[in-house]
């Protein structure tokens, strides 16, 4: 009736500014290849990243267990590789995309115990993130020094660069395994261009393994890690006004041993289109067509010391746990 039809349609509630987002321009991009593709780093939006935790409490998701469990058993060699060698040197440890920090702990805590004077520097492009983070280690390390840093990485090292002091910067988490090759040497070689040759890189890496093991770790019984993927469509609805239908798309993984990446995917379930108010765009998805959503690299020794070699670091000590499913590795430059 002439009400309605003079309520705003839904496309009126999205301005311009949705359209020429870093979100809005990836999805135009992405979803116009031949192959489609979307970034996981829009995974990790509120819910996201509260399926996200879920994700590294399930019991096929070894790594995040793994390396808590490394880290606990090497935390005096791994203070010892970290701080400088005279105790009374003041120092920085700075750790790129610190999360809740529940690992990092583990070292702050040894450090701590042991006397070693230093400033712990969580960096970070959320504030909201960073301040769940500092708050929780005021109440638990009253005594630690924060200084919460919101920037991206490698502008956080450049500004870092310039207060005298070792830094040690922390990369845990096998977050470097979500970058595509090139990426990641790009990303290493940003990370150890500003880096003197007294500082150090701790970098966790999850290791190339029983094929089934790592398969099962990103297609969990429970569906947490489909959730998770899935959650990357609402989004879309929620942010750019998009249509996609949940019910119609699936979660699919595989892992690839001869490149070492664990792939991930939303497949689309029928011919279906899907409308983008936000972007007064539309796009066509055949039956059984594919959303490519994330890589997650697993490595082998040698890979990483040709990496680290590549970015001009070199490796200084090997860390890994009893299984030899996770290592953490100390670099320096
Ligand atoms: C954040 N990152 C290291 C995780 C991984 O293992 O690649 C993200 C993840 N994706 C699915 N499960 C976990």
């Amino acid at each position: 009736d002439s009400v309605s039809t003079l309520q705003p349609l839904p496309e009126e509630n999205f301005s311009p500014a949705e359209a020429s987002s870093p979100l809005g321009q990836h999805v135009r991009e992405g979803l116009s290849r031949p192959f489609k593709t979307l970034s996981s780093m829009y995974f990790y939006d509120d819910e996201g990243s509260r399926l996200f935790q879920q994700i590294m409490a399930l019991p096929e998701y070894y790594p995040t267990r793994t390396e808590f469990g490394l880290l606990t058993r090497h935390q005096q060699a791994i203070g010892q590789a970290l701080r400088p060698h005279d105790p009374a040197e003041p120092f920085f440890l700075l750790e790129l995309g610190a999360g809740d920090g529940l690992k990092t702990k583990i070292l702050l805590r040894h450090l701590l115990a042991a006397g070693a004077r230093f400033t712990y520097v969580p960096v970070d492009i959320s504030s909201a993130a960073l301040e769940g983070l500092a708050t929780s280690l005021r109440a638990e390390l009253p005594t630690l020094r924060v200084e919460p840093v919101v920037a991206d990485y490698a502008e956080a090292l450049r500004l870092m660069a310039s207060r005298p002091g070792r830094k040690a910067v922390l990369f845990l988490g096998s977050n470097i395994g979500n970058f595509l090759p090139d990426d990641r040497h790009r990303f290493l070689q940003n990370l150890a261009q500003p880096l003197t040759p007294d500082d150090r890189l701790l970098i966790g890496f999850d290791l190339q393994k029983d094929p089934r093991l790592i398969r099962a770790a990103y297609d969990d019984s429970q569906g947490v890690t489909a959730r998770f993927n899935l959650n990357l469509l609402h989004r879309l609805n929620q942010e750019l006004g998009a249509n996609f239908d949940l019910n119609q798309w699936q979660h699919y993984t595989d892992y690839d041993p001869l490149s070492g990446a664990v792939r991930s995917f939303l497949v689309s379930r029928r011919a279906q289109a899907v409308h983008f108010s936000a972007l007064n765009w539309q796009v066509d998805f055949a039956a059984w067509e594919m959303i490519h959503t994330e890589n997650s690299y697993k490595f082998s020794r040698p890979g990483i010391a040709a990496l680290a070699s590549a970015a001009g670091l070199a490796v200084q000590e090997f860390f890994t746990d009893e299984q030899d499913y996770f290592a953490d590795v100390i670099l320096r430059p």
